[in-house]
């Protein structure tokens, strides 16, 4: 009776649920939050875990295309800025790793799991930055289509996560804004800084509307994360809503975005516009995109190197422990 009443749409059908999980299922439909020591299904679990540690590896990584533009950017106050950008970034990781270990997995072993390709993270950051309007597009375009998928996300089922996407979204709006200003400076410079705006579009327009991952058709985890409210909307629909944000503000940057097909549909009240080449989506996910390699060999160095620090940690946390014993 109780599994009648209950929702669960696009997920597990209610006649097979354990009585656990039919109480589970009626928390979420009744919009409470699951939080670390609830009751929750090993399936829930284990999708949150992969999203979110995804999500932080995201951020961690994410830090490589802009964190090239460093020591290059154009002014002090372009360095100031980036700088401080590529530290959110890395702030989101750590934020988002530390919601993922409520979850019981240690954040070793993510790393562990990126580090052996076993975990993803973001398809979009195994894309080159090759010029200064690269971080332009970076900001405008990815961190926008990151905030597009983000803040329905504030709203996610598991209050960790939740917690955690409103603090993040905070930031991403910043970002998002700085990328905006670096590209209208860009569109607005010489002919030379327009044609390099104007190419950066033309290169992140499609592997920043793969971002939100495959067709809603494709999409294999979709139907059951929406019933649990991991995922508050579908793939197709952020990515709709991403293109008619996004249109108009590249209009008015007097730049042209790079789909002959892109026209408005009065009818449907949204842009009609072509899909990704889902091929290269999925080949860049296969590790065969631009730059994987050496996006993984970086991570790897990076983790090598700083071996030396968590010994030292270590080995103080361990001082401190032995000294407060021996003090009690
Ligand atoms: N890239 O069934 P689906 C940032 C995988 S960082 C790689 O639709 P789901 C920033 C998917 O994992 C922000 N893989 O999956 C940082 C699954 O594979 P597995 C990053 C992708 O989970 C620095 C398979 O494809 N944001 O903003 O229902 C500088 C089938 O997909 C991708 C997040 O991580 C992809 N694009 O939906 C600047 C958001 N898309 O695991 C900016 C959190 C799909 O079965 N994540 N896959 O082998 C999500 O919202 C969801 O996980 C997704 C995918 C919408 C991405």
């Amino acid at each position: 009776m109780y599994a009648q009443m209950i929702k669960s749409e696009g997920g597990k059908d209610p006649s097979e649920m354990t009585p656990e999980e039919v109480r589970f299922q009626a928390r979420i439909d009744a919009g409470e939050k699951i939080e670390p020591k609830d009751w929750m299904p090993e399936g829930y679990r284990k999708t949150l875990i992969r999203q979110i540690g995804q999500h932080a590896h995201s951020e961690i990584v994410g830090q490589l295309p802009e964190g090239n533009w460093i020591t290059r950017a154009p002014t002090l106050e372009r360095k100031a800025i980036l700088l401080a950008k590529v530290q959110d970034e890395a702030g989101h990781g750590l934020y988002l790793y530390c919601a993922a270990e409520t979850l019981g997995v240690s954040r070793d072993d993510l790393t562990e799991q990126l580090l052996s390709g076993r975990m993803k993270y973001s398809s979009i950051f195994n894309y080159p930055t090759l010029t200064w309007a690269d971080v332009g597009a970076v900001g405008w375009l990815v961190d926008g289509a990151a905030i597009m998928n983000q803040v329905p996300l504030q709203r996610t089922s598991y209050g960790p996560y939740s917690r955690a996407m409103i603090r993040i979204c905070k930031e991403e709006s910043f970002h998002q804004r700085q990328g905006f200003d670096i590209m209208m400076k860009m569109a607005q410079g010489t002919p030379e800084q327009k044609r390099m705006a104007q190419d950066a579009l033309n290169r992140f327009w499609y592997p920043s509307l793969m971002m939100f991952g495959p067709s809603d058709a494709e999409s294999v985890h979709s139907a059951q994360n929406m019933a649990w409210k991991i995922k508050i909307n579908t793939n197709d629909e952020l990515r709709q809503k991403f293109v008619d944000q996004t249109v108009p503000q590249a209009e008015y940057l007097g730049l042209t975005v790079p789909d002959p097909d892109l026209k408005w549909n009065e009818e449907r009240g949204h842009y009609d516009f072509s899909e990704p080449d889902w091929t290269e989506f999925f080949d860049v996910l296969n590790g065969n995109g631009p730059c994987n390699n050496e996006r993984m060999e970086a991570r790897q160095e990076a983790w090598a190197d700083g071996q030396w620090v968590r010994d030292g940690l270590m080995a103080h946390a361990a001082k401190k422990r032995a000294r407060k014993m021996a003090a009690e």
